[in-house]
């Protein structure tokens, strides 16, 4: 409860920031995206990290405000990144389960749009395939979201109930598989035939692909030459503050 009432506090208080991990494009090196993350400034505890605090607020409730904190966050920072004449770039967020199963949630996403003026195409909201057991719930949430105009990703591709008959059905954008595959490509020739069959069937089904995870050259390699689109790791760059990720737009990685 203590922590609980905590985070109740963060959110008054605006303790929390994100931070951004920047997607590239493995033909060019550009960064052609980045990943809000959330992270919370602790007045005693530092810089904490959302493991420690995203299960608790997803257990009472409160990554609900969280989550629309986060979305509006972003949203208004790439705005404003937008203004300040930086390329635009889409932001992804991602949703938890509550927050995909609220009530309007096209509503809310709506109105947050309008009050940053973000222009939707510079949005992505992440889901996880948990969050699409219950097909016609998912894909009826998903095509409101369509509808305003957002870009939507599958996230922790391959991890969890994947079923390829639904997949086609679901109105998503971007499938973004899952760091554990990665990790192993270059040792494990299972994960390397399972991430180039990902990739494949992306392509036959016009979606787009990042790799999350990079971590290494090899890595890098293997995912170009089985024509992965784009790719997201500690290879360019782990989560980074704002100021950073400015550094890296203006200069590059
Ligand atoms: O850097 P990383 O430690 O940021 O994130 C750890 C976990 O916390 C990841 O699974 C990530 O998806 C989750 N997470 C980070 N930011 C958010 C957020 O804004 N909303 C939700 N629901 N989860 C987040
Ligand atoms: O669950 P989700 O995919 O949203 O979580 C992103 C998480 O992955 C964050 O905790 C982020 O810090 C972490 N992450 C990002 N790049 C790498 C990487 O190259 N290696 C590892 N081990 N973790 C990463
Ligand atoms: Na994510
Ligand atoms: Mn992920």
């Amino acid at each position: 409860l203590r922590l609980e009432n905590e985070l109740r506090r963060a959110l008054v208080n605006e303790e929390f920031v994100l931070y951004y991990q920047p997607q590239v494009d493995i033909g060019s090196g550009r960064i052609v995206g980045v990943e809000a993350l959330i992270r919370w400034n602790h007045p005693d505890k530092g810089m904490v990290m959302p493991n420690h605090f995203i299960p608790l607020a997803e257990e009472s409730g409160l990554i609900v405000p969280i989550g629309e904190w986060v979305l509006r966050a972003a949203c208004k920072q790439n705005k404003t990144w937008q203004s300040e004449g930086y390329a635009p770039i889409p932001i992804s967020v991602n949703l938890s389960m509550r927050q995909f199963f609220q009530h309007n949630l096209k509503g809310k996403i709506s109105h947050v749009l309008e009050q940053t003026e973000l222009d939707p195409r510079y949005l992505e909201l992440e889901i996880t395939e948990s969050m699409t057991m219950d097909v016609d719930h998912a894909i009826q949430s998903l095509l409101e979201l369509k509808e305003l105009g957002v870009n939507v990703s599958i996230d922790d591709f391959g991890t969890g109930y994947s079923s390829l008959y639904y997949l086609k059905k679901f109105p998503i954008d971007k499938l973004k598989i899952d760091r554990s595959f990665v990790r192993d490509i270059m040792v494990d020739p299972n994960d390397a035939a399972i991430v180039a069959t990902i990739i494949a069937m992306t392509h036959h089904l016009n979606l787009k692909v990042i790799a999350e995870g990079v971590e290494t050259e090899d890595q890098l390699k293997f995912l170009y030459q089985n024509r992965c689109n784009e790719v997201q790791g500690y290879w360019f760059s782990p989560p980074v503050d704002r100021l950073e990720l400015e550094h890296m737009l203006r200069h590059g990685i």
